[in-house]
């Protein structure tokens, strides 16, 4: 075995473990070690007299606390971490010599960090904007970063333009607004003006700029890499990451009243799913294209505004990535830990890609800054497992102890070491490709497709989904001021889609395109669409239940079991905090009150049974709490009684079941009913199934629900 595997055996958390300090610590002290005897006053000349300068204990803890902030991230500011592993399913060998893709006993730590892009490091979780999901694998061959998106395109497609977009879609340089929002005149001034975006805009206006949770997004590395495999043999390579439970989304005018009432939602939702063992799940695939086949395409594959589409280069999922345990401190990890595109081992190289080229300096060189020199790589969470040895030394906060007195390469005082290695040693050795051309601000010819995926992407849409990218068309322009700049993105569009462009707008008072756009193909991708992804679990979702005195409480424990069962989360919901009494006298706990809590945090809403209904039908919460939950399209249930609220609330269009009837339950639009006479198993089994589905899209036709 050699030096590096060795290595390996000791964990990052047992790595990560040595800096751990538990508040276990007696006594207060100076950061010198001395115990403080007092920490209430500083030390003053009398009673009422000045602080004292020599009041060392007051200096450092001052000093201390005005240099807490570092700079946040430029893009990307606001994130949420977590620790895990990854496994391989086979080994790769045949493709790859990365020593983390060999074994599939092998668990490698990972440690991933979700992002937003353009919001400040406080601002709101669910706001539409792409995600960041960067993973850092501490193999034993050192650190591998996967610094990806949740969308598998970009909007530019060189690196270059990336401050010119930043500028663009970050809150306007004089008033500094809005903030962590494309809907402002600037950006859609730059993406009128530029045809490249046009196919990453329509990601951005899909619902998957709006995930339900990180748990519930793809992961894209978006630009081309390459395998190499240890006779030296290389293939283009695209990443994906898919979660186990499915691509879920929320709906836009959820997100913005949770960007109120809970603006650390999709936060709060990974550290809970942690807490509570639902640990989150990702399956890892690989696109893979032949160096032979790299101008078999209508696109280049360098362009990282283009898929390369499953129907002409199929995913191959070959291992899985389980996140299982939350950051002690967010500072020091989440926030401390530093991604780097550059950052790959043996067997995974880079491309010509001219977006990934620019953005294998600006990781390194934005860290610099950002956590204070060229030290960075020694704090904990971006230590390598695998020892770094080299010649570097010094800097503002180096911590290695390096011993001896050489540190130059070669040298014979310190016997040549440490010394290059050798391809079979496990050296990097950069894939030998071929290049010649002219010095050249240019791109190839191929890149200039800007419309015809943006199409694909639409043909593949349900109606639905076309429907939400019409509507935040109407949103995100409709809050640009400038008539032109509407007008311009409306004829950008034309040429992806005559009919969309026309439907845009309608919806923002411009004239619709003197000539409608010829259509860009009629080529579906089906698997885009998100009506395609896992519907066959409901484990880890949040399910209200509605309670007030007079309950049915067999009822209510029926069902709350079931749901717990299939890994749901079931809460009671009542008006105040305590117990609440059921109609034969029982009690159950509330989990949240009508104060605490809110609709649109839940996946799905349950009205029990019992004499409660008639005080539920005339709460105003309790009304607008369904009304809602209808609005967003979520799986609703009731049972009994509690149709009478379903009644109360306003719902139109869709059959009930009379409150006290027998038999099955019927579910229709994702509302399931059952008579108190009715079957409950059969309500659960149907609510299960209207709830594994997330939404009910068919609800929108019926836009007379006014919460
Ligand atoms: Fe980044 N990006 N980016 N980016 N990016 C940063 O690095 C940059 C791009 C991505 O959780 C910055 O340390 C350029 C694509 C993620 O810490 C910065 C270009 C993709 C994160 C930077 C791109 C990403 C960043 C800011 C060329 C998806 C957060 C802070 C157009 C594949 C990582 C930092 C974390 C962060 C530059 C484009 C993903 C400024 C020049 C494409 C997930 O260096």
């Amino acid at each position: 075995m050699d030096e590096r595997r060795k290595v390996d055996e000791k964990s990052k958390q047992e790595q990560l473990d040595e800096f751990r300090q538990d508040p276990e610590r007696e006594y207060l002290t100076t950061n010198q070690g001395v115990r403080v005897s007092h920490t209430d006053d500083s030390l003053k000349a009398g009673e009422r007299g000045p602080t004292l300068l020599e009041d060392f204990h007051f200096r450092e803890k001052l000093t201390h606390f005005d240099h807490e902030r570092i700079p946040e991230r430029v893009v990307h500011a606001r994130g949420s971490g977590a620790h895990g592993y990854f496994q391989v399913y086979e080994p790769m060998t045949e493709y790859t010599r990365a020593a983390f893709l060999q074994d599939p006993g092998k668990k490698t730590p990972v440690f991933v960090r979700f992002s937003t892009v353009v919001g400040f490091r406080g601002s709101a979780d669910t706001v539409r904007d792409v995600r960041g999901f960067a993973t850092k694998f501490y193999t034993e061959e050192g650190n591998y970063d996967l610094v990806g998106n949740n969308m598998p395109v970009f909007f530019i497609v060189d690196a270059i333009k990336f401050p010119d977009l930043v500028h663009s879609i970050k809150p306007e340089q004089h008033h500094q607004m809005p903030q962590a929002s494309a809907a402002h005149d600037t950006f859609w001034d730059f993406v009128g003006n530029l045809p490249e975006i046009t196919h990453m805009i329509m990601w951005v206006l899909s619902d998957r700029a709006l995930p339900r949770s990180y748990r519930m997004m793809d992961g894209f590395g978006v630009n081309t890499f390459r395998f190499v495999n240890a006779e030296g043999k290389a293939r283009f390579v695209k990443f994906h990451w898919r979660p186990l439970l499915g691509v879920h989304s929320l709906v836009w005018d959820e997100t913005q009243k949770i960007a109120g009432k809970d603006p650390d939602f999709n936060r709060r939702d990974l550290w809970e799913a942690i807490e509570m063992g639902d640990y989150p799940e990702f399956e890892f695939g690989v696109q893979m294209i032949e160096e032979a086949d790299e101008h078999n395409f209508d696109f280049d594959i360098l362009d990282a505004t283009k898929i390369w589409p499953e129907e002409e280069v199929p995913i191959r999922w070959i291992g899985k990535m389980t996140l299982n345990k939350n950051p002690d401190n967010f500072f020091v990890e989440t926030e401390q830990v530093a991604f780097c595109p550059a950052n790959v081992v043996p067997g995974i190289d880079l491309s010509n890609d001219p977006l990934l080229q620019g953005r294998l300096f600006s990781y390194l060189d934005t860290q610099l800054i950002r956590l204070g020199g060229p030290n960075f790589q020694e704090i904990p969470i971006n230590r390598t497992l695998a020892p770094a040895a080299n010649n570097q030394r010094e800097g503002y906060n180096r911590m290695t102890i390096n011993r001896g007195e050489s540190s130059y390469f070669p040298n014979a005082l310190g016997e040549n070491k440490p010394r290059p290695a050798t391809a079979k040693e496990g050296g990097f050795v950069h894939y030998q490709e071929k290049i010649e051309g002219k010095k050249i601000r240019a791109r190839s010819e191929k890149f200039n497709d800007h419309f015809s995926q943006a199409k694909l992407f639409w043909n593949s849409m349900s109606d639905a989904e076309k429907e939400h990218i019409v509507k935040a068309f109407h949103f995100e322009l409709g809050k640009v001021s400038d008539s032109e700049v509407r007008k311009k993105v409306v004829d950008l569009i034309n040429n992806v889609d005559g009919d969309l462009a026309i439907r845009i707008a309608e919806g923002i008072g411009v004239p619709p395109p003197a000539e409608k756009g010829a259509s860009s193909g009629t080529k579906k991708s089906p698997n885009l669409s998100q009506e395609r992804t896992v519907m066959d679990t409901i484990k880890s979702r949040k399910v209200a239940i509605l309670a007030m005195e007079g309950y049915n409480h067999d009822e209510v424990m029926q069902v709350k079991q079931a749901l717990k069962d299939a890994g749901a989360h079931p809460q009671i919901i009542s008006q105040f905090h305590g117990m609440v009494r059921s109609a034969d006298g029982k009690e159950i706990e509330v989990d949240k009150s009508y104060v605490t809590t809110t609709s649109v945090v839940y996946d799905a809403v349950y009205i029990p049974g019992g004499m409660h209904a008639e005080t539920l039908k005339n709460q105003g919460y309790a009304i607008h709490f369904v009304n809602e939950a209808f609005k967003h399209c979520k799986p609703i249930g009731a049972i009994g009684e509690g149709i009478e609220l379903l009644k109360a609330s306003g719902i139109k269009g869709v059959a009930f079941v009379d409150a006290g009837s027998g038999g099955e339950a019927v579910s229709e639009m994702g509302v399931v009913t059952c008579g108190s006479q009715g079957d409950v198993n059969s309500f659960v089994e149907q609510f299960k199934t209207a709830i594994a589905r997330h939404r009910h899209w068919d609800r929108e036709k019926k836009e007379q629900v006014p919460a």
